[in-house]
């Protein structure tokens, strides 16, 4: 089925915006691919908000998606990873989305999978300039959230809180295709993911969940074969496909991790419940916290319920 098919049965709001942060990844998909050849990989002379050098990509995918989104009349307002603050994009629209115009940036100049993450939500004001308090609900009250990967295929995994559907880029049209309508994240898995080599700085859960997974159980398939990317959208791709854990946790002392509420770990957390799986922090529900801040750290678990559920066991 093409996605604009499928978008038929979407609120016309909603899918307008879905329709156009499609659009934007068919171009993105065409960027990533021809990076090296149109001057587009490496680093440009700044860095963003959160102090981290931007790539020439990062700023591209942000600039593309912000034209997509304002072609967008639904859209009202728009949070990047990229922008310091929110943007005003229509004022009478009603649907506000924060993006990780492309999500693992560390790995643009080496063709390893890349990927764009978005959440949406039904704006809490009611018309005129979008405010901060906009972008603050929690994930239980996102209406879609979904992310584009990069790789080896083109691949677009979205909810809009009916299940988690997989599309894929047809290179021939330039349209995604659906090609698995109920996605569902095994509740066992044999991997871990994670950036191990950090593990001395994360939280006592991290260390012991580590030591469970490579210790040898035979009952429960242990250890456990360890994958890392990099890219959080390819490491959870393969965990939403084959099961398994993608953790970055708590740094020793603090609640918080490397990775953001907003634009990452709500709207993966969304796309996981809704499979079948779970987003932890540890010791709450990723879709229960109450954002404070718009570019607000969080330390994640996500994937297989049975591993999740570990992890938290690990936290008490
Ligand atoms: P980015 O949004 O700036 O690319 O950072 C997020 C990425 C995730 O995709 C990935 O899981 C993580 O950062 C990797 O971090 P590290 O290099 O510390 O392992
Ligand atoms: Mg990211």
């Amino acid at each position: 089925m093409p996605f604009s098919v499928y978008l038929q049965q979407v609120d016309p709001d909603l899918a307008g915006l879905l329709s156009a942060v499609a659009d934007a990844s068919v171009k993105l998909s065409d960027a990533v691919r021809n990076a090296p050849l149109r001057n587009l990989t490496g680093a440009m002379d700044a860095t963003n908000v959160q102090g981290e050098i931007v790539q020439k990509l990062d700023d591209y995918s942000n600039q593309v998606l912000m034209d997509y989104c304002k072609s967008s009349s639904a859209c009202a307002g728009y949070l990047s990873e990229e922008n310091e603050g929110v943007t005003t994009m229509n004022e009478t629209g009603a649907l506000v989305i924060a993006v990780d115009p492309l999500d693992g940036s560390s790995n643009i100049d080496i063709a390893a999978p890349i990927g764009t993450i978005f959440a949406i939500w039904k704006r809490k004001s009611a018309v005129g300039a979008i405010h901060e308090s906009d972008f603050l609900q929690k994930g239980d009250e996102c209406l879609a959230a979904g992310y584009v990967l990069y790789g080896s295929a083109t691949m677009l995994m979205l909810s809009v809180g009916k299940g988690v559907q997989l599309f894929a880029l047809n290179s021939g049209t330039g349209m995604y295709e659906l090609v698995n309508n109920t996605i569902q994240l095994p509740t066992k898995g044999k991997i871990y993911s994670m950036n191990q080599g950090n593990l001395s700085k994360f939280e006592k859960a991290a260390k012991n969940f580590v030591a469970y997974c490579t210790e040898t159980d035979k009952s429960t398939s242990r250890p456990f074969s360890i994958r890392y990317i990099g890219s959080m959208v390819g490491d959870l791709y393969r965990t939403f496909l084959k099961g398994g854990v993608f953790l970055y946790p708590a740094y020793e002392g603090e609640t918080k991790g490397k990775l953001r509420l907003l634009y990452e770990c709500i709207p993966m957390s969304f796309l996981a419940e809704q499979a079948g799986g779970k987003g932890t922090n540890g010791k709450e529900r990723i879709l229960s916290i109450q954002p404070t801040e718009l570019h607000e750290r969080c330390a994640i678990v996500i994937g297989s319920s049975d591993l999740v559920d570990q992890y938290i066991a690990f936290s008490k």
